[in-house]
């Protein structure tokens, strides 16, 4: 975990659109031609055994929607047309996992000799594991409800649940038991956004951030996002202390026991035995 499946490749070249992209007025009045390039990273196995069009992903069908997307709006950016196009085929055709796309422009005002402009993006689902705390109010309560939001909203899958778990107070502060747990999800937010995401939750569940490592209504930490390593005045992840708190790694350890942590190179189950013994 992150898996490390290997996917099959349905590709789509040089399909022509006449939109409206463009800075200049001209461009987006008159508009111009466009022609888009598309790696769909997906698993055709099925299909191909099968011989089944409901297996896969229909590409004319992911080329109707490129041209009805492109041709619909109006961007000033190719980087916006490209951003919002791979995001609208990602929440279209759940079976891309990951797509590359390639907007171009050959009739861009350029005042000199040249073949053709073009915005490259690679856009994908991303696994990531968030942990779960909650020790005022109605803790497993609040913590469902959370869950729930968190797979109501279209750029998540909640894919495992740990069980609920109660746990004694950690790090010094008197107060009340927690309950934890921890799920893990696949989303097309980067790092940043799905703390922006959390934060707004646990403001839902009416945190107040009162005492550090005091007691809280709802606390959302994102413990891995895929194998990234980062550190940013905002976000340290994988979470800094994980490897030292039970009530983190016990759930951990039920729903993603493989997960190799890319800085300790141990896995999840390691973690917990190590911290056990
Ligand atoms: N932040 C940095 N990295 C992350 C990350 N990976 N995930 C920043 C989430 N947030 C991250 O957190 C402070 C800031 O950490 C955030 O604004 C974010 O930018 P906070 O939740 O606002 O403040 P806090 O609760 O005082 O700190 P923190 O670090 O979230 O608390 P902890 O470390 O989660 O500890 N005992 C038991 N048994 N069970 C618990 O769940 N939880 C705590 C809180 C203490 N004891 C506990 C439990
Ligand atoms: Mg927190």
């Amino acid at each position: 975990m992150p898996e490390n499946r290997n996917y099959d490749v349905i590709r789509i070249e040089e399909l022509e659109i006449y939109a409206n992209h463009g800075v200049f007025a001209e461009e987006t009045k008159l508009g111009q031609k466009f022609f888009v390039n598309a790696a769909l990273y997906t698993q055709t196995r099925c299909a191909g055994r099968a011989d089944d069009l409901a297996l896969s992903t229909n590409y004319g069908e992911v080329c109707m929607e490129i041209s009805r997307f492109l041709t619909e709006h109006t961007y000033r950016l190719l980087e916006a047309a490209a951003e919002r196009l791979a995001e609208r085929l990602l929440l279209t055709f759940p079976k891309i996992h990951e797509l590359e796309l390639e907007i171009r422009k050959p009739s861009a005002p350029i005042p000199l000799p040249f073949q053709s402009v073009s915005v490259v993006v690679r856009r994908g689902w991303k696994r990531a594991v968030i942990a779960c705390g909650a020790n005022l109010g109605e803790k497993e309560r609040t913590i469902r409800e959370a869950v729930d939001k968190i797979r109501q909203d279209e750029k998540c899958r909640v894919l495992r649940e740990s069980a609920l778990i109660v746990t004694k107070p950690y790090g010094g502060v008197a107060q009340d038991d927690f309950v934890n747990g921890a799920f893990l999800i696949e989303t097309l937010y980067d790092a940043e956004e799905l703390l922006c995401f959390l934060n707004r939750l646990e403001a839902e569940a009416g945190r107040q951030r009162l005492v550090h490592w005091g007691p809280r209504t709802l606390d959302l930490d994102i413990i891995f996002y895929e194998d990234e390593i980062i550190r940013t005045e905002k976000l340290t992840v994988p979470h800094a202390d994980m490897q030292n708190r039970d009530f983190v790694l016990e759930p951990l350890a039920e729903i993603a026991p493989e997960w190799m942590h890319p800085v300790f190179h141990k896995t999840a189950a390691e973690l917990l035995e190590r911290l056990e013994s």
